[in-house]
């Protein structure tokens, strides 16, 4: 029996109002604790293999629509896929050779998934709207029903040329030609491709527009680390909700849902290569699971439990969004956190088990996630409505066969990257940027970003203070929208040191195209903006270094974030300072955070990279 972690009836017992609360959720609890879908009888789909070698680094992937059927007694889903599946084909590639991919748009209307805003944020028992399938009353959205097949393919972590980078406004419709070169001269890393339209990526990855793409190398294979299946089993993990017909059965139609509370869709149903709750056969060996979080908006908090325990110690984590750790670690005590877009590289052994036994994954991160831990010991209890995790189920590995087969794991992994040298980081330009949620009248809050540069006399308007000890940096906003003039204009091969300020209640996954960047600091801080303080353009607030009393986050920066990362968590309450230096290449980039509702609603900025001798000529 699942109880809403904070609903226990000791300490209700004594206040008649709060135990009818408590029975009402209870209740809600019980209509949710039977999943209309069973868990864990689909086996783990594989995406099919496209390996760039074998096709001399010459590929065609057809974008299209297709079918796709999510669990086994659910109904064929309606989907856009790259090559009409759900994930598309996971395409390998080799460091230093390069890849062309045609993606040939032949996508075709209507469009497969019904968008709507739910009237209320809960139904009539009190359960949050996104908990359930269906439309809960809410009127499909036509806009979205008329979208046709417009489309722009980024490469996520992807080293790649201004022109192929997937610029969200440079859109191919249907039958229009797209060839784009990926240099591929970049470490061995998990990345991702997916559709990146203006204003509409979270309808279309949504739709199924996604697939996983690994770069190898040789210095991979020396350390012996697993590759190709049966021992490397990529993972990309996802939310999703279905729509329900008039007699209340699920029909399989996707449903992307908000509700007037919260504007981003926290599907119920978790979906890993395609299926709900899949089930994997392992042998008694060392797996090694390529995992992305590909959701809109959902955050998970991965564990792993065998009869009811935590087992994390099975997991050794080699890697993050831009390949191998310096050495491997183990993953945080209380879970593997992955926001959006971020990737981990994972080392799982099961060579001690039992033909027969039994390893389930849970997510216990709350939705909309803001940093607030759970408990490893209580994951089994993860099942929260109001934390809009009705069913934290994502996947089960179940052992089979005798053969043992424990990998040695190597205690040094690469040594080709370390921070950079205090000096370089002290000449290093500095850049502000505030995460902001602007409340707008009628309609959904803007997500924004506001770039910050440090304010003389003469600039007038209100300020951003930031208080450091004794010392106070003024701000003012030089940028606030997509669309304002582009302010930061990094110079190739200089480190910069950007600043991520979160004015805003929830964690938000920031990622910068192009070169991967390091974590440098976490700062806990406590900040008061005045009534009107965020204004469409203008920002007002004073931040202060230092803890809020009442923050519960630790503001730490977990082992597995030590490594080259391209998109990182800013937590509520604090500073995230990256250390980023672009290399190779000049031209116009965008920086977002990776909650696509946000990123649609302009929590997006662009940025130019530029050669050093060309700065002077730059007005
Ligand atoms: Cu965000």
């Amino acid at each position: 029996m699942f109880f809403p972690a904070e609903a226990s009836p000791s300490k209700r017992a004594d206040d008649p109002l709060a135990l009818d609360t408590f029975v009402c959720e209870v209740v809600a609890m019980m209509r949710m604790v039977t999943p209309p879908l069973a868990p864990f009888v689909d086996r783990l789909p594989l995406p099919s293999r496209l390996i760039a070698t074998e096709h001399d680094g010459q590929l065609t992937v057809r974008i299209r629509a297709g079918e796709h059927r999510f669990h086994r007694d659910l109904p064929a889903s309606s989907i856009w896929g790259f090559e009409g599946t759900v994930p598309g084909p996971l395409i390998e590639a080799e460091r230093g050779q390069p890849v062309t991919v045609e993606w040939r748009n032949e996508l075709e209307g209507p469009f497969p998934v019904s968008d709507t805003v739910a009237p209320q944020p809960t139904d009539a028992d009190g359960v949050p709207v996104q908990c359930l399938p269906g439309l809960s009353g809410g009127e499909p959205e036509r806009h979205t029903a008329g979208l046709t097949g417009h489309t722009v393919v980024h490469l996520h972590g992807g080293l790649i040329p201004a022109s192929y980078d997937g610029w969200a406004e440079n859109i191919f419709a249907p039958g229009q030609p797209a060839v784009f070169h990926y240099p591929m001269d970049q470490r061995a890393a998990l990345l991702w491709y997916h559709d990146h339209v203006m204003g509409i990526t979270k309808f279309d990855v949504y739709a199924g527009l996604a697939g996983l793409w690994i770069v190898r190398e040789d210095r991979e294979r020396d350390l012996g680390l697993p590759e190709g299946p049966p021992f490397e089993v990529p993972l990309l993990i996802q939310d999703r909700n279905f729509d329900l017909d008039e007699q209340g059965r699920l029909t399989g139609r996707l449903v992307h849902k908000t509700d007037p509370e919260v504007m981003e869709a926290f599907a119920p149903f978790t979906v890993v290569n395609g299926k709900v709750w899949p089930v994997l056969d392992v042998q008694p060996a060392t797996y090694r699971l390529r995992v992305l979080n590909g959701s809109n908006a959902r955050t998970y908090r991965l564990v792993l439990l065998g009869d009811g325990a935590p087992e994390l110690e099975r997991i050794t984590q080699i890697g993050t969004d831009h390949g191998l750790l310096r050495t491997p670690v183990p993953v945080p005590a209380d879970g593997l956190l992955l926001a959006s877009a971020e990737r981990a590289d994972l080392l799982v052994d099961f060579s001690d088990l039992a033909p027969g036994s039994e390893l389930t994954v849970l997510n216990t991160a709350a939705a909309p996630f803001d940093g607030s831990s759970f408990p490893v010991a209580d994951a089994e209890n993860a099942a929260d409505l109001e934390s809009l995790l009705p069913y934290p189920q994502v996947l089960r590995f179940r052992v089979v066969g005798e053969a043992k087969v424990r990998r040695p794991i190597p205690r040094e992994l690469v040594a080709d990257y370390e921070l950079p040298a205090a000096e370089a980081l002290a000449r290093a330009r500095r850049r502000a940027i505030a995460l902001v949620e602007h409340e707008c009248e009628d309609e959904p809050s803007m997500l924004t970003m506001r770039e910050l540069a440090v304010a003389t006399d003469a600039d007038g308007g209100p300020r951003v203070s930031v208080i450091d000890g004794g010392e106070t940096t003024r701000y003012h906003v030089v940028a606030a929208h997509f669309e304002d003039m582009t302010t930061f204009f990094p110079m190739l091969g200089e480190y910069e040191v950007w600043q991520l300020i979160n004015l805003t209640g929830d964690t938000h996954p920031i990622h910068l195209h192009l070169d991967p960047f390091q974590i440098l600091a976490r700062h806990p801080i406590r900040y008061e903006i005045p009534e009107d303080g965020i204004g469409d353009r203008d920002l007002a607030a004073t931040i202060t270094l230092g803890r809020d009393p009442d923050d519960e986050l630790d503001h730490a920066i977990d082992e597995n974030e030590r490594g080259l990362k391209d998109t990182i968590r800013v937590n509520p309450n604090e500073i995230v300072e990256i250390a980023v230096r672009f290399t190779t290449f000049s031209g116009r980039y965008m920086y977002h955070c990776h909650i696509l509702e946000h990123e649609d609603r302009d929590m997006m900025r662009p940025f130019v990279t530029m050669a050093p001798e060309l700065m002077p000529f730059m007005a």
